[in-house]
């Protein structure tokens, strides 16, 4: 779909931009970590003086090297993800350059899926666990984690020989908050009746989030958001649409695509590509690491139990954004999104709000299947 928005080619040509930022800051002696998931703090790893890249996978054409080692029946983003890494450290392939710039892979104890990948990353670069409660609501989880973040802090301050104090950590809580509340900002617009921009388009910008620098990411945020409040753009009309469930990492923008070329727009994403990433901000006004503690252990993923926080989000948001109906996207065989599924759906019925449920996986096998189904959706809602 054609698009009148300027703004958005700064997103386009940030890549590069960026890839040389991280080669000539490896270069100079810049730690880069590599990260897999929003519950690892970027203000712990920008506070200690390193940098991060997200090593999410969304692409189809590494998931063949993985399951030369992975069962076939796990999630995509799993196997891409760890395809990558295969086709660099023993092709030598850059099928993603990212793994040849970080110095670690800062891991999180999630899903099932992930957490036994990261016993076998070690093979191929350096990776650090950190480890989470899975009941985030007992009385005893926030000291855990807080006691986890501490720890991983300490690893930030060997792996890049600076002292990680106070002061430095809330200055990047205060970077990490304006990034937050920016994307609310461009959120927020989304609730225009036709929205001023495409979910497709937002998603493209949403997926770079980690990958950019916190300044570069917030630059073009801040252009995007002037050009839609002061260019009267081109509305984006169609039945309103909320994507809830499994993150959509670069290279996957399957769902969002499908349902606008099937005349629906996607108004809100309740994912870690989405509104998961930002929506919370940490408190600026208490001690730095017990406030990044509560925040983070508020990130209201499926591996959590109980997950009611998101249950009761999704449903705030399908009001908030005024959604038609939510399309729920579960990534094949990620049991904890697609066993949420149900209480999502329950919760959404007492609404009187429509939802469809959707697995896929990154192959074009069920394009036209998914097609006709969101087709079928759009007309009962419209
Ligand atoms: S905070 S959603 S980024 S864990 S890899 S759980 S799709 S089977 S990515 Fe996630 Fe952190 Fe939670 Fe977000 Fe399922 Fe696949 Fe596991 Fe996944």
């Amino acid at each position: 779909m054609p698009t009148s928005l300027s703004s958005l080619d700064y997103f386009r040509d940030s890549y590069e931009v960026r890839l040389a930022q991280l080669n000539e800051k490896r270069r100079k002696g810049t730690k880069i970590v590599g990260t897999f998931c929003l519950f690892v703090p970027d203000e712990i790893i920008f506070a200690a003086g390193a940098d991060r890249i997200v090593l999410c996978g969304g692409r189809t054409d590494t998931i063949h090297l993985a399951e030369q080692y992975l069962p076939r029946n796990i999630c995509p983003l799993i196997k891409s993800s760890f395809g990558a890494i295969v086709d660099a450290c023993c092709g030598g392939n850059l099928s993603c350059p990212h793994i040849q710039l970080v110095d670690v892979v800062v891991a999180e104890a999630t899903c099932d899926g992930k957490k036994k990948m990261y016993e076998i990353l070690p093979e191929y670069v350096p990776t650090y666990v950190l480890d989470l409660p899975q009941k985030p609501e007992s009385s005893e989880a926030i000291d855990y984690f807080l006691a986890e973040l501490r720890k991983f802090g300490g690893f930030m301050e060997k792996l890049t020989g600076n002292v990680l104090t106070d002061e430095v950590l809330k200055r990047e809580i205060q970077s990490s908050n304006e990034t937050r509340k920016l994307l609310r900002r461009l959120f927020d617009l989304r609730k225009l009746d036709p929205p001023p921009i495409l979910g497709s388009e937002i998603l493209s910008v949403m997926q770079k989030q980690f990958f950019l620098a916190p300044d570069q990411f917030r630059q073009g945020i801040s252009r995007l958001c002037e050009e839609l409040e002061n260019v009267i753009p081109e509305p984006r009309s169609g039945r309103r649409i909320m994507i809830s469930g499994c993150p959509m990492a670069a290279g996957n923008t399957k769902m969002s695509d499908i349902i606008e070329q099937k005349g629906g727009v996607t108004v809100v994403e309740e994912s870690c590509t989405g509104t998961r990433s930002f929506w919370d901000l940490v408190d600026e006004n208490r001690n730095p690491w017990d406030a990044l503690a509560e925040r983070y252990l508020e990130i209201p993923c499926a591996c959590m139990t109980p997950n009611d926080r998101r249950v009761a989000r999704i449903v705030d948001l399908a009001k908030q954004y005024n959604v038609d109906g939510v399309v729920y996207y579960t990534l094949q065989f990620c049991h904890a999104y697609n066993i949420e599924r149900l209480r999502v759906q329950q919760a959404l019925k007492k609404e009187k709000i429509p939802m469809l449920a959707i697995e896929s996986d990154y192959g074009d096998s069920d394009i036209e299947q998914i097609g006709v189904r969101i087709d079928a959706f759009l007309e009962m809602i419209s």
